[in-house]
């Protein structure tokens, strides 16, 4: 649909050619056909918009990050370093993403970023790249705050959170990898130095003395720290604030039935907090990117 100025501008310029069709004696054109010939003239504008399909073959990485979250998490009052329903409800907004896109195979989430890895041969979106990063983006943020509620059922949603995105092609599953345990590295690095830094600040000390006494300080150190002023044993907290959150495809528990049954084995969205630096995971789950089985889909 043509919007309503452009309408009164083609109709303008209607009443007067034909006014010109008249005068040579020719037959009035039909609206429909006159539609089709202004269309024409004000097509060449779709030139100026970007080619962006996305290089063939290589894996798409979507990382989404929480706009201004800084403020945010203040307004809503989320526990420091880690607000637990907080992360969750990001868990469940990456899940859904997955249950809804086929093609993305793995998703990685710390703080208020979450990664989305998207299978080789993906043709979502024709491999276009604003359109990948706004569909991915809407349907998270659309998603958090559908289920706020759920989440925080005393808390209000103050304002729209939003989130900025970015889309990166890597041509080797060596590399995705690498990429994923920057993240988790990362994830370990600020969880460390956040959980420090809040127990010092919440035990008394101003955040320019916290900020003094970690300055410089190594990985040991900081467990040092935190055993010896807050008896906190660093390895002890949960799970999903050293390591981050990671949403995949798994293998549904064989119920006998099924089995008996001889169904086919039943994948579902699952969120793990497992090292996916270490061998360990991808030895245990080489189809999530596996190319010569994805390849084969
Ligand atoms: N209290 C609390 N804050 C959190 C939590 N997770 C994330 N945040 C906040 O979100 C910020 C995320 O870091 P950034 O993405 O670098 O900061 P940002 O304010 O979102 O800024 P931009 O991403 O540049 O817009 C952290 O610095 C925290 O302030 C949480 O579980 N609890
Ligand atoms: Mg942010």
């Amino acid at each position: 649909m043509l919007p309503e100025a452009k309408k009164i501008r083609v109709l303008k310029l209607t009443i007067k050619i034909e006014d010109l069709w008249k005068a040579e004696g020719f037959e009035r054109p039909s609206q429909a056909i006159w539609l089709e010939m202004a269309n024409n003239k004000y097509e060449y504008v779709k030139s100026f918009e970007p080619e962006d399909e996305l290089m063939p073959l290589t894996w798409i990485v979507v990382r989404i990050d929480g706009h201004r979250f800084h403020r945010f998490c203040e307004v809503h009052e989320f526990e420091k370093p880690n607000d637990e329903q907080a992360l969750n409800l990001m868990n469940s907004c990456a899940k859904s993403i997955l249950e809804e896109f086929p093609d993305i195979v793995f998703a990685y989430g710390v703080s208020d970023e979450y990664s989305f890895i998207l299978k080789k041969t993906t043709r979502l979106c024709q491999r276009h790249s604003s359109k990948i990063l706004s569909l991915i983006v809407s349907y998270f943020t659309s998603a958090y705050v559908m289920k706020w509620r759920e989440f925080f059922p005393q808390k209000e949603l103050k304002y729209p959170p939003s989130f900025d995105g970015r889309v990166i092609c890597y041509p080797s599953t060596a590399i995705v990898r690498d990429y994923l345990a920057w993240r988790q590295v990362d994830c370990h690095i600020n969880n460390q130095y956040n959980t420090c830094y809040w127990m010092l600040v919440k035990s008394g000390k101003s955040k320019r003395e916290a900020q003094d006494l970690l300055k410089g300080t190594q990985t040991q150190e900081k467990n040092e720290i935190l055993l010896q002023h807050f008896s906190i044993n660093y390895n002890t907290l949960p799970v999903m604030f050293r390591k981050g959150s990671s949403v995949f495809r798994d293998k549904v528990e064989d119920t006998v039935d099924s089995a008996e049954r001889g169904d086919p084995v039943e994948m579902k969205v699952v969120i793990d907090h497992s090292d996916i630096i270490e061998e360990t995971f991808w030895d245990k789950h080489q189809y999530i990117l596996d190319e010569e089985h994805i390849r084969g889909n």
